[in-house]
């Protein structure tokens, strides 16, 4: 990107009205979480930055930072907590993989009503807790060409 446009583009009048600010993590389903911070740790040096168990969501999750500071995104190992967790059914259908594109948004409320006026179904009326008091809402895999985005308004 050039500096005009990334000066343009650092400028809030002409971000996106849905307001978005950057990829906050890519979630990949896994089987095992210790055995997958234990990989990601020794073969791509990453730093497992936050643990925590979401009971809403059925998982159990690590934050892995890919840079040295979180700047420089992150990847999210999820594990199911019962056979019942979006995780699970995951697992059984397409195995192992990435199961979700996270981006950070100003606002959860403000980014769902613009996606929903255009069409999108997002899965949640209202939205629930995620990683570290985040407040998420996802927009169903259908509605965005297969996949599933999740919406992450971080805490205040
Ligand atoms: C299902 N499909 C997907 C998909 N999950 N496509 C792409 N990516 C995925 N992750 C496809 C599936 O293959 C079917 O395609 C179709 O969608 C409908 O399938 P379904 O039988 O309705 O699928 P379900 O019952 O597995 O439900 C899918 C949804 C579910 C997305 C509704 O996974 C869900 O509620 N997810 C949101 C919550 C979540 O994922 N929590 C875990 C992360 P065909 O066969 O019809 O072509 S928790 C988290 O991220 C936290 C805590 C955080 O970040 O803070």
């Amino acid at each position: 990107m050039g500096q005009d446009a990334a000066a343009k583009h650092a400028d809030d009048s002409v971000t996106s009205d849905v307001g978005l600010l950057r990829i906050d993590h890519v979630g990949v389903a896994v089987a095992d979480l210790d055995e997958a911070v234990e990989f990601y740790t020794r073969v791509f040096g990453m730093t497992c930055v936050h643990i925590e168990e979401n009971t809403d969501q059925g998982v159990r999750e690590a934050m892995m930072s890919v840079g040295p500071t979180t700047e420089g995104g992150c990847v999210q190992l999820l594990a199911p907590l019962s056979p019942a967790s979006a995780i699970a059914k995951f697992l059984d259908r397409s195995g192992p993989g990435v199961q979700q594109v996270a981006y950070t948004v100003r606002d959860v409320e403000v980014a769902a009503a613009v996606l929903r006026d255009r069409g999108m179904r997002l899965l949640y009326d209202a939205p629930r807790r995620g990683t570290a008091g985040s407040r998420i809402n996802f927009v169903h895999p259908k509605d965005a060409g297969g996949v599933l985005v999740e919406l992450v308004e971080p805490p205040r």
